[in-house]
């Protein structure tokens, strides 16, 4: 490449993108540039296929944290701080890719929470949702929107937008869970809003069990208006029915080549997602098995629920065990080899591309 000469900046933006402009001319132009700089004006033409790029450019980068590595400095953390200082004892994932910005992707957040017995992070409400997918721990409860559910490893659970939400350990062992939020989303669109609750824990107004009651039997009460939202009612899915509902097809049904046997979380009312921008799902790949080439754009957060095996991005390989968190980035080529019966959840932002008509795949 032909370096522009003097004081004019390189022409590379910060993905490596050069553009169609004669380089040799801007020189010229670099008053013009300063100028129009005082008026807030930019030229377009040296940065629009850095803004408008081929195909995409994720910032994120593949990676893995695994759990040996990650649960010590939980533990550490408890002995630095009580939940009740932190508000959330949460160690945050960053992508090497995107260093002090608590991103786990482009999008998303993603971080893993530590609750010890007797602890209680106190109770408060945001527009961000969250997801909690457990990973160790028996006897703690969260408590959405005035009711409790008890959380045990592999549930996935729903904090909704604005409900209020408080967690505790009843417990006698740490409880350990990934949490996963979307407020990097709602902060691009500027319709972040957080408050706290006036009191430790909310009110419980309604029976343990009564969402699943409502909603998680394939059935719907007649009377009853789950109104405007698009967020599942249920908001424990436990692990216990969907590792039965895997095995169950992977009993009968031919496999997929490119997924093994996956199934997508599903909100009862409408069909859709269960949460409206984060897609959640959970695969089962049998012990050998190895799936084909597959891509699409959206960047997606894996966690092993059971089994090992491992995991290539364009041509770099990842091995996991239970517990360990990894990332594909969007539109890299990605095939998993499992190397025991092997159970992966998955969170991305798949809800939110497929609602605004931008989300592609690739079956390879
Ligand atoms: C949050 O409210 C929780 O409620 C967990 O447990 C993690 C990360 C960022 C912002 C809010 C929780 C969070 C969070």
């Amino acid at each position: 490449m032909t370096k522009p000469p003097g004081q004019v900046p390189d022409l590379r933006d910060d993905s490596g993108v050069v553009p169609t402009v004669n380089l040799a001319a801007e020189a010229g132009r670099s008053d013009f540039y300063a100028r129009a700089a005082e008026h807030q004006l930019a030229p377009l033409w040296r940065v629009l296929h850095g803004l408008v790029t081929e195909k995409p450019v994720p910032r994120c980068v593949p990676a893995i944290w695994h759990y040996r590595d990650v649960r010590p400095f939980l533990m550490e953390a408890c002995g630095q701080i009580s939940t009740e200082e932190a508000e959330r004892r949460v160690l945050v994932f960053e992508n090497p890719g995107l260093p002090g910005q608590s991103r786990i992707t482009q999008s998303l957040f993603g971080g893993f929470q530590i609750v010890l017995p007797g602890e209680i992070a106190p109770a408060h409400r945001h527009v961000a949702s969250a997801l909690r997918f457990i990973v160790e721990g028996r006897n703690a409860y969260t408590a959405v929107a005035g009711e409790k559910t008890m959380m045990e490893p592999g549930d996935f659970v729903i904090t909704p937008s604005m409900a209020w939400h408080d967690h505790g350990n009843e417990g006698d062992g740490p409880m350990v869970w990934l949490d996963g939020l979307d407020m990097h989303i709602v902060n691009l669109l500027g319709a972040s809003f957080r408050e706290g609750y006036p009191g430790k824990v909310q009110p419980l107004d309604r029976p343990e069990g009564a969402a699943m009651a409502e909603a998680g039997t394939n059935m719907l009460p007649v009377d009853h208006d789950f109104g405007k939202t698009l967020t599942s009612p249920i908001f424990n899915y436990p692990y216990a029915r969907t590792r039965e509902a895997l095995d169950r097809l992977a009993r009968f049904r031919e496999i997929n080549a490119w997924h093994g046997h996956k199934m997508r979380y599903v909100n009862p009312v409408n069909g859709d997602w269960a949460m409206p921008t984060m897609a959640t799902s959970m695969q089962l790949l049998p012990k050998g098995f190895a799936t084909r080439p597959y891509r699409s754009t959206d960047s997606t957060v894996f966690t092993v629920v059971e089994g090992r095996g491992s995991t290539t991005v364009d041509g770099k390989t990842m091995e996991w065990e239970p517990h360990d968190v990894f990332i594909v980035p969007s539109w890299q080529q990605v095939t998993h080899t499992a190397s025991e019966d092997a159970v992966l959840f998955t969170y991305s932002d798949r809800a939110v591309q497929e609602k605004l008509g931008l989300l592609r795949e690739e079956q390879l």
